[in-house]
């Protein structure tokens, strides 16, 4: 297919592979608790307790995904975990987009969907090290050719269909780390926006239990989503701990 994998920002990584892990994120901390070397990058095959975040699991079957996390130690204060999850989102749908020529659409703020239905789920992660150094772990999972979705996610999964899952984590790879090097410009912040499934949209956001219908109008260059209440108040979401879901589409 023509793709290019820069070699010299690979050389410089340390890559772990695993046929099957409990969690690429979990391993990540065990590797980084044990002094491995920064940056490193994880790969399995399988993950047995694939993790999403605030509790939730990420279904992560035998070869027919990309399960990985990406670590690095924190070199400037620029990078609260939604902006790195932003930027991680605009990596993977970019070398999504360079390997299958499809364009997936980023869900605030973590998911990347092709036609109304989850693809790709980003969790990010910060450990302080034995030396007191920050870590982010950034973990990626895409659904590459799985089918057999539980019922459960039957409905709101799909895969994006068959590529390298090596490939794909090296283009990513390769993505991240140049745009870590760029963060501070936030120059990633407008392919954020213009890909984003959710502005301009009646969404649901529900927060604490609380469930309201408002519509996105703007993210901006930290990440956080701004808006409109329907008594016409503006609001600025950056909390993780918010669900935002398509209207129709649970
Ligand atoms: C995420 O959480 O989507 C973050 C997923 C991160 C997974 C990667 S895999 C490598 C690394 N190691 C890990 O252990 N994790 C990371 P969240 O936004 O909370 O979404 C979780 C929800 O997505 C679940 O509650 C399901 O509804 C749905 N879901 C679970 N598995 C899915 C899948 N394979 N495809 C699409 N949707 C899924």
């Amino acid at each position: 297919m023509g793709i290019i994998i820069d070699k010299n920002i690979l050389k410089f990584i340390n890559i772990l592979r695993f046929p099957l892990i409990d969690s690429t994120n979990l391993e990540a901390k065990r590797q980084i608790m044990l002094g491995a070397k920064m940056p490193m990058l994880i790969i399995a095959d399988e993950q047995s307790n694939g993790r999403g975040r605030l509790g939730r699991s990420f279904y992560s079957p035998k070869d027919t995904g990309l399960y990985m996390s990406y670590c690095y130690k924190l070199s400037n204060d620029i990078a609260d975990n939604l902006c790195v999850t932003a930027l991680a989102a605009v990596a993977t749908a970019k070398a999504i987009e360079k390997l299958s020529n499809k364009a997936p659409l980023i869900k605030w703020v973590n998911d990347l969907y092709l036609e109304d239905k989850k693809v790709a789920g980003i969790l990010t992660e910060a450990i302080t090290d034995n030396e007191g150094n920050t870590v982010i772990i950034i973990g990626i999972g895409v659904n590459i050719t799985t089918e057999d979705f539980p019922p459960e996610i039957k409905s709101i999964a799909a895969s994006i269909g068959e590529i390298s899952a090596e490939k794909l984590a090296f283009l990513i790879t390769e993505n991240l780390s140049r745009l870590i090097d760029a963060l501070p410009d936030r120059s990633f912040m407008d392919y954020y926006r213009e890909r984003s499934l959710v502005l301009g949209k009646e969404v649901q956001f529900t927060f604490n239990s609380v469930t309201k219908v408002v519509t996105p109008t703007g993210i901006d260059d930290n990440g956080a989503l701004k808006i409109k209440l329907q008594d016409g108040s503006e609001q600025l979401l950056s909390t993780g701990e918010i669900t935002l879901r398509i209207k129709n589409n649970p």
